[in-house]
């Protein structure tokens, strides 16, 4: 209760923030996406991260208007990055189950980008599985495809869900989850599950990344297997925009 509370004044006082890991397109080296992780930058405690209050918004719902905010300030950050030159740059963004669940999402998430005058197309939205298996929910994912954002499956693997979903559903990419890419080199069950992964986006033409990549082992088994888009520590921890901005302009 005490958290919950200090989490609607936290905003009301705007005291979240926006740090950003690059996920990179190995063959080329370049920056070609940010995931935008939201952080608490608490008047006492200093930063803290969303592990330690996602899920107690969630509980609360306050993830709905939270969740609201993370999108006006990507896309303010986007905006801005534009109007300072910098080419587009998709920006991922994570959706909770319970902002999934409210009922005028599509238009609320509409009526923001056109606020910032975004292509839907530089927004991307990531969900889980839980959430895309849900029938009621395909009609919602279907509208925003239309509206041209893009959709991925974030944590592949992890929750319960079906190979026949992945035929139906409007996707675009599967993120393979931190847990796989820890084995690779550890455990040949993990380095299975992930080829099997590369073939299936393969055949289905869906985009493809690894995410929580950290040793030059787990690249080098990636980028042997046709993996190339990478989002790691082995590359970049999530940042501030500012240290982005030095990033995209280094390459720009
Ligand atoms: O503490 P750590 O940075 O590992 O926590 C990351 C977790 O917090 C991930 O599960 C990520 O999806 C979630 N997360 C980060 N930013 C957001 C956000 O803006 N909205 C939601 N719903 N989850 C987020
Ligand atoms: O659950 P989700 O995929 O939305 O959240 C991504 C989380 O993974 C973030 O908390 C991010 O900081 C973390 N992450 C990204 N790359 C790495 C990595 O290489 N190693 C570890 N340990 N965590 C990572
Ligand atoms: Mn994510
Ligand atoms: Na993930």
């Amino acid at each position: 209760m005490e958290i919950k509370n200090s989490l609607r004044r936290a905003l009301e006082r705007d005291e979240f923030l926006i740090h950003y890991q690059p996920q990179v397109d190995v063959p080329s080296g370049r920056i070609i996406g940010l995931e935008a992780l939201i952080r608490w930058n608490h008047p006492m405690r200093g930063l803290i991260p969303p592990s330690s209050f996602i899920p107690i918004a969630e509980d609360s719902g306050l993830i709905v208007p939270i969740g609201e905010r993370v999108l006006q300030m990507v896309c303010a950050q986007s905006k801005a990055w534009r109007q300072a030159g910098f080419p587009p740059i998709r920006i991922a963004v994570n959706l909770s189950a319970r902002q999934f669940g409210q009922k005028d999402l599509t238009e609320r998430i509409k009526q923001i980008v056109e606020d910032n005058q975004l292509d839907p197309g530089d927004i991307e939205l990531e969900i889980t599985e839980n959430m895309a298996m849900k029938d009621d929910k395909q009609a919602t994912l279907q509208e925003l495809r239309d509206m041209g954002f893009k959709i991925s499956i974030d944590d592949f693997g992890t929750q319960y869900s079906s190979l026949a979903y992945l035929k139906k559903l409007p996707v675009d990419k599967i993120k393979i989850d931190r847990s796989f890419i820890n084995g690779i080199s550890r455990d040949h069950k993990d380095e299975a599950i992930i080829l099997a992964m590369l073939l299936i986006a393969d055949r289905l033409n869906l985009s493809i990344i690894a995410e929580g990549v950290e040793t030059s082992e787990q690249l080098s088994f990636l980028q042997d297997n046709q993996c190339h888009e990478i989002q790691g520590f082995i590359f970049h921890k999530p940042q501030p925009a500012e240290m982005i901005e030095q990033l995209l302009h280094k390459q720009s």
